[in-house]
């Protein structure tokens, strides 16, 4: 057996990065301007190379809502098709040749973004920029574009598809992020290939956070995105819609509003469904909500822990609880039977070299299930991009590095160099097999379903890229979601039978892992 699945598992240290996960497919230049086909429109998420230390199964978990947010305003006389270039099928569809073509841009694939906008251009497409890097760089995008979006694109685009008609098309479009968001349409998903992602049902249900960290885009000049809730029915109502029995939340920090969180649990209840989210650890403040969210279906957490160091934490101005309570709060979700993906930025000023080996031992002392580690990245117009200008020690302005697996400047206490070695060791040390092991759940019940979704996520690659390439994630995973899915039912159920009976903040049967 092991024989048969040695060539799809992955060696940590052979970091195997085939040239489709690195480099974009060829925009051929011989290809000739073909007819325009007025009213349709073409959404592109664009190629960004992968990080062969983490996990390709990262990038197929469940899509981007920055397109399909905005989709679902498109006129009903328009034509949409959406293509996301990471999920391996080749060049983007030029025939018939769009009228519009509407592109995302972050800065690691904005070089990509302005190849393709030049390439549609060039054959008769409008083409429409929005998302973070226009954001925070709007001139350098500016020469690309025949219009920018500039912040929300739910109130822009069918304006600009409007003005498009009138052959009124202006060059920027600028919103705030202040509307009331329970009038946004529900994300149009039945335009994602279903087959190509472990879930369609990235959801959102808040957007912004309490905190501004100086790191986060969040605090990105002139950004102003006060936390705005959808409707807990309104949530619910897309996940039923969607038919899969897991869904990620994708917004920056679930749990910046409790009360707001307590009835979107409420409302996620009856659906019998598990879903994962981005909280920060400060939610555990509250172990009534950590139980009522456990009984919601909730299986799994993103927790940004960014440093194990107080002083890193008061220098990204970020309020958080003392790291020295880390360990309890992650053990009351645990209690709870909630997986946790501890986030960890590396290269924060008072880190010194032994940062690496103290994180990891850390993370495996508290059996976090899950790690992601970021080099310390300094975002075009925040706080922290200002500091490091200020000081001189930004390296370059290569967007396509800052993509947080590179270090892009200067560090205090260690050299670049260093710095990058010491996040490749933590992935190799983390996907380890070891390591795995040393993570496993306490519930004996619990470990064969851990190791399953712990190998598949992160010693898969090879595995990972055939998946893709052949359409075949959603059907790999799926059952394995639904088997968890079944489990976590089963779990909850006997939660509350307890919780009527016994005192609340006794642990829980044991963890039901699901997702990554
Ligand atoms: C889902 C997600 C992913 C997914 C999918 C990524 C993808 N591009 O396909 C996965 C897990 C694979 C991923 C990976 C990474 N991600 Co990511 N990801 C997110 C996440 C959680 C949600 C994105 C989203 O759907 N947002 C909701 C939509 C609705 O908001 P939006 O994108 O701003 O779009 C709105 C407007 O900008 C505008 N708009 C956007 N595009 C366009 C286009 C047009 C034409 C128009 C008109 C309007 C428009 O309209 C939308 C509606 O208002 C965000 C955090 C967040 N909550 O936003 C991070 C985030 C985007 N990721 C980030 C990073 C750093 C990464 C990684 C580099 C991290 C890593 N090392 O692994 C990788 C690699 C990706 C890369 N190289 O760029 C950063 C980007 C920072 C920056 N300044 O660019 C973010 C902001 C997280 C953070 N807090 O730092 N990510
Ligand atoms: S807690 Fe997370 S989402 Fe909120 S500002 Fe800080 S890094 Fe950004």
């Amino acid at each position: 057996m092991r024989s048969i699945l040695r060539p799809l598992l992955q060696s940590p240290k052979s970091l195997w990065l085939p040239t489709e996960m690195a480099r974009p497919p060829l925009l051929d230049p011989a290809i000739l301007a073909v007819p325009i086909q007025s009213r349709y429109a073409l959404l592109i998420n664009p190629f960004y190379a992968k990080d062969p230390h983490a996990s390709f199964g990262k990038h197929v978990l469940t899509p981007t809502l920055a397109l399909t947010s905005f989709a679902a305003t498109t006129p009903e006389h328009w034509q949409l098709r959406y293509w996301d270039e990471n999920l391996l099928d080749g060049r983007p569809p030029f025939a018939p040749m769009p009228e519009v073509v509407g592109i995302t841009v972050h800065l690691t694939f904005a070089k990509r973004a302005f190849d393709l906008a030049e390439w549609y251009r060039s054959r008769g497409s409008k083409v429409v920029l929005g998302g973070l890097h226009v954001l925070s760089c709007p001139a350098e995008c500016a020469p690309y574009a025949d219009a920018l979006a500039v912040g929300d694109g739910v109130q822009l685009w069918p304006k600009i598809l409007a003005d498009v008609e009138s052959s009124r098309l202006q060059s920027k479009y600028a919103a705030t992020y202040e509307s009331d968001y329970r009038q946004d349409p529900a994300p149009r998903r039945s335009v994602l290939p279903r087959k190509s992602f472990l879930t369609t049902t990235s959801l959102i249900a808040t957007r912004g956070c309490h905190n501004r960290c100086g790191f986060c885009y969040l605090a990105t000049d002139g950004l102003r995105m006060p936390y705005r809730m959808r409707g807990p029915a309104q949530v619910a109502a897309e996940f039923a819609a969607d038919d899969q029995p897991y869904a990620v939340f994708i917004d920056n920090n679930l749990g910046s509003n409790r009360a707001y969180l307590r009835e979107l649990c409420q409302a996620l209840r009856p659906l019998n469904k598990i879903w994962s989210a981005a909280v920060s650890i400060d939610v555990t403040d509250d172990p009534a909500l950590i139980r009522t969210m456990a009984l919601a279906g909730c299986t799994g957490v993103f927790v940004g822990f960014e440093s194990l160091t107080d002083e890193n934490l008061a220098d990204a101005k970020k309020k958080t609880p003392k790291a020295g309570d880390y360990a309890r709060r992650v053990r009351m979700l645990h209690d709870n039977g909630i997986q946790v993906n501890g986030s960890f930025v590396l290269g924060f000023d008072h880190d010194r070299k032994d940062v690496f080996t103290r994180t990891a031992n850390w993370i495996e002392e508290n059996r976090l299930e899950c790690a992601t580690f970021h080099i310390l990245t300094p975002y075009p117009a925040t706080p922290l991009f200002r500091q490091m200008e200020r000081e001189g020690r930004l390296l370059h302005r290569e967007w396509s590095l800052y993509d947080t697996a590179h270090a892009v400047f200067r560090p205090k206490n260690m050299s670049a160099e260093e710095l990058e070695r010491g996040y490749a060791w933590m992935y190799q040390r983390l996907f380890s097999h070891a390591s795995i092991w040393s993570r496993r759940p306490a519930d004996w019940r619990a470990v064969a379903p851990y190791l399953a979704m712990s190998y598949l996520y992160k010693r898969s690659n090879r595995a990972w890229r055939f998946l893709i390439k052949h359409h075949l994630v959603h059907a790999a995973w799926r059952p394995l979601v639904e088997l968890t899915r079944l489990r976590h039912v089963r779990f909850r159920q006997q939660l509350a039978v307890r919780d009527a009976s016994e005192t609340l903040n006794r642990p829980a049967v044991g963890i039901v892992p699901a997702g990554v």
